[in-house]
């Protein structure tokens, strides 16, 4: 069993990205499928992302749009408004703030399990942040030749109602031949094991990607690749404020409720090599309007 002590921390104010700093960063990424990478945003910038996340929550008509983000990819699936979310800014539920019939039971700024998918290319905040320089130093430093960035989300965990995050690899639903995904998860504000940090199976992302989450017809489906169970999430990643942490896509993660009574807001931008293959049966389609682009 590897202690925890023994997980490599970065301070990307002392990373020297043209130096043998990379290769460091390169060697712990594949060792541990994971990095955690304190100031990687500053203060002013995660109070911007929050407040911005606010209001696009205030500007969200939830009576229009009730539909709950649901971690298994299942019963929300097949619903337009989660397609259509490849190429805009959505909100969507948490599964407890609803009643039965989707009425809101919850004040809306307390209601939002997630925002997504395209904040990236679409929102006056989120993209010009997700386009520094900074980010494209990180991928090519872990030999992302042609990084595309492909899905943005904030994640919100809102305090009391936040809901978990079951065990996943994120080539399951973003998958390319061969496989490319990196993960950029943000943390807007501190995550703890108390408001529901991420967890990861440290080094599981050297096993077999295990699903593949995919469109056949008009419905979507989960499809078995491999018998391997997945890894145990036996690592808290806690994160300040600022701290960045690059997953694998193969790496399994998860992320509990949060009962605490405080928020977790965190930016998650997930970015693929625009050399692979991208399979038309993927739920993220772009339309022809807004195609995929790098930095
Ligand atoms: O923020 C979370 O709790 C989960 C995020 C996640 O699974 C991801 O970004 O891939």
């Amino acid at each position: 069993m590897i202690s925890q002590e023994q997980i490599a921390r970065f301070d990307a104010t002392k990373i020297g990205w043209q130096t043998d700093d990379s290769a460091r960063l390169a060697a712990a990424f594949e060792q541990d499928g994971f990095l955690l990478i304190d100031n990687f945003a500053t203060d002013a910038e995660c109070a911007s992302l929050r407040d911005r996340t606010d209001q696009l929550i205030d500007n969200f008509d939830a009576e229009a749009n009730q539909v709950v983000f649901s971690a298994s990819g299942q019963s929300h699936a097949a619903s337009d408004y989660f397609m259509e979310s490849a190429a805009d800014i959505s909100c969507f539920l948490e599964a407890g703030a609803v009643d039965e019939s989707g009425r809101l039971i919850k004040p809306k700024a307390r209601a939002v399990n997630k925002i997504g998918h395209a904040l990236h290319d679409l929102d006056p905040v989120f993209a010009p942040f997700s386009r520094q320089e900074k980010f494209k130093h990180l991928v090519s430093a872990l030999k992302m030749h042609s990084p595309l960035l492909l899905q943005s989300m904030v994640i919100c965990k809102q305090p009391f109602i936040g809901g978990e995050v079951n065990s996943h690899q994120d080539s399951t639903f973003l998958y390319t031949s061969p496989e490319s995904c990196i993960g950029l998860w943000l943390a807007l504000e501190p995550a703890t094991k108390d408001n529901g940090c991420m967890w990861a199976a440290r080094g599981g992302h050297k096993a077999s990607l295990k699903h593949r989450f995919h469109r056949q017809g008009d419905e979507m489906v989960m499809t078995s690749l491999s018998d391997e169970a997945l890894a145990d999430c036996t690592t808290p990643l806690e994160a300040d404020t600022g701290t960045l942490v690059v997953l694998h896509g193969r790496l399994p993660h998860l992320s509990h409720e949060n009962t605490s009574d405080t928020s977790r807001y965190a930016y998650a931008l997930h970015l693929i090599d625009g050399a692979c293959d991208y399979p038309a049966d993927n739920w993220l389609q772009r339309p022809a309007s807004l195609p995929l682009s790098g930095f």
